[in-house]
């Protein structure tokens, strides 16, 4: 994602390490700052603004003593590109009194409903929503078909209507959201191009039957300022709320997203990052900015997480590890989560210095895979205790699984280093005892709401925290004091909520 850009901007930085901002350099900077987002196929006005706010901003910056030109231009490319991308902008405006309706809109291929499929599964997941699809684009024959697929695998029914103009099966459908008592209508239209009178004006249709709440233009990162142009024309001829960005994951580019908002005063509400129904992301500019500039994108990792792994087996893994009772059984079941978070390439280039380099890493994506087909052609009792594993078993095993005596061999090497780690973990518990989730942990490294002491294990000691935030000192002194609730009080606290949930489901 944006690896072309990354490089550049990266580049750019190491050239001004060590040198002082002068209108010289700051010429030759701009010029190059210019350049690179030419490359990335930005809007030339939007090259053109941002190249004069930066220079502007460096020459007139503060110079710090002991920041360098390249620390400092980092800083200010960073507020910039957020600025330029920005805002934050991915609540829905819902309706009251009936359900929410969502229009996407767009060109043909662009992946609108993909993204219908993945916003049904975000809306129900993270909003605790009863979100309806409903099939409008009667221009392909597959379409249809198409979107009951999606529905059956997300689980969210899908509207369809033969013998109806798209507009009519979009009214009809309202009506049957409200018997199904679903709060959010979906409406996946048909692709078209603006210069399409006849599809425009059904859009307009569409809209003026349904009024919708929300109107998203879909459109294919990969295009560029075409993207970006054709964001411009929809917006003249119907009344945008959104943009929506689907496969950024293949854009190295990355013109659209840094023009799309400029050009068209419309927010990115969300991203496309990968075919699969996961792989929407809300837009946040201040991590794609960081990102942009090699500085990794580690909340989104955490927020990635979040959402795939299951934080209940997570807290049952870190006791077992504390107990040193960590078995090859274990181990599989979190390399599966692992895998459900993206392929290890995406997880690297989240990593501060690796975005723009993951290709030039020797990265094999199926190392998880032969880890996974070792540990399966192993019966229980040898998963449970590697340590039984002997030269004939060994050999065995690797048969069983299609792969080498070294795989075997070398996989075992490897848990047996991580058994060697929980042992000393065990020893050290008090210091591990209070690590905390993820939550806490995003929220501390996007240095939001969150405790910013939940990243020091055990916490900052008491002379060391700030007026304010330090426990009182309860019985048992400041030795046993704890932050934040204990594992049994969190566990019942999720239980809880699960319940709520369900309850909340079910009305
Ligand atoms: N890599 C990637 N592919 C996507 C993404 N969104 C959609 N696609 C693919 O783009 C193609 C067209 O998508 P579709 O939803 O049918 O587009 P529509 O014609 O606008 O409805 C399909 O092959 C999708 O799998 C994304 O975010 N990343
Ligand atoms: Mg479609």
């Amino acid at each position: 994602m944006l690896e072309g850009l990354t490089r550049r901007f990266t580049d750019i930085v190491a050239g001004l390490r060590g040198s002082k901002i002068t209108e010289a350099t700051m010429k030759e900077t701009g010029r190059e700052i210019r350049r690179a987002l030419l490359e990335a196929d930005a809007a030339l006005p939007v090259v053109k603004d941002f190249e004069k706010r930066v220079r502007e901003k460096a020459l007139g910056a503060v110079v710090i003593e002991g920041v360098d030109a390249g620390q400092m231009l980092t800083k200010i490319v960073q507020d910039e590109l957020t600025d330029l991308m920005g805002p934050v902008d991915h609540e829905f405006s819902w309706r009251s009194g009936g359900p929410t309706v969502v229009l996407l809109s767009g060109l043909q291929g662009s992946g609108k409903t993909t993204t219908c499929a993945k916003l049904a599964m975000y809306l129900r997941d993270r909003k605790k929503r009863k979100p309806m699809m409903v099939a409008a684009d009667l221009q392909r024959p597959a379409a249809i078909e198409q979107l009951k697929v999606l529905g059956q695998q997300v689980g969210v029914p899908v509207f369809h209507q033969p013998g109806l103009t798209p507009p009519q099966v979009c009214k009809a459908a309202l009506e049957e959201a409200k018997k199904l008592k679903c709060d959010v209508v979906l409406l996946d239209t048909a692709g078209r191009l603006h210069i399409d009178d006849d599809l425009m004006g059904e859009l307009k249709q569409i809209a003026s039957k349904t009024s919708p709440d929300e109107v998203f233009f879909v459109c294919d990162a990969m295009t560029g300022q075409d993207a970006v142009k054709s964001a411009e024309a929809f917006s003249q001829s119907i009344s945008l709320t959104g943009v929506i960005l689907t496969k950024l994951d293949g854009d190295a580019r990355g013109g659209a997203a840094l023009s799309v908002k400029a050009i068209t005063g419309k927010p990115i509400k969300f991203i496309g990052v990968g075919e699969k129904l996961d792989r929407l992301e809300e837009f946040h500019p201040d991590r794609m900015a960081s990102r942009i500039l090699g500085m990794g994108d580690v909340v989104g990792l955490v927020d990635r997480a979040q959402q795939v792994i299951d934080e209940d087996e997570q807290v049952a893994m870190q006791e077992k590890m504390l107990a040193a009772k960590f078995d090859l059984e274990d181990f599989l079941s979190q390399l599966r989560q692992i895998k459900k978070m993206g392929s290890l390439k995406d997880l690297l280039s989240h990593l501060p210095g690796l975005g723009g380099r993951v290709d030039e890493l020797d990265v094999k994506g199926d190392e998880i895979q032969v880890v996974e087909s070792v540990i399966q052609s192993m019966t229980k009792k040898e998963r449970q205790r590697p340590e039984i594993i002997n030269t004939s078993r060994r050999r065995r095993i690797a048969a069983g699984a299609g792969r080498t005596l070294e795989d075997v061999t070398g996989l075992l090497r490897q848990f047996k280093q991580m058994q060697g780690m929980m042992e000393q973990m065990k020893k050290h518990q008090g210091l591990f005892g209070k690590m905390k989730g993820m939550r806490e942990m995003k929220d501390a490294l996007a240095g939001g709401e969150g405790d910013p002491t939940a990243m020091v294990p055990g916490g900052l000691p008491p002379g060391m925290m700030p007026p304010g935030l330090a426990p009182p000192s309860g019985p048992g002194g400041p030795g046993k004091k704890r932050i934040g609730p204990s594992l049994d009080e969190r566990r019942k606290k999720r239980k809880q909520e699960r319940q709520r949930r369900k309850n909340s489901r079910r009305k």
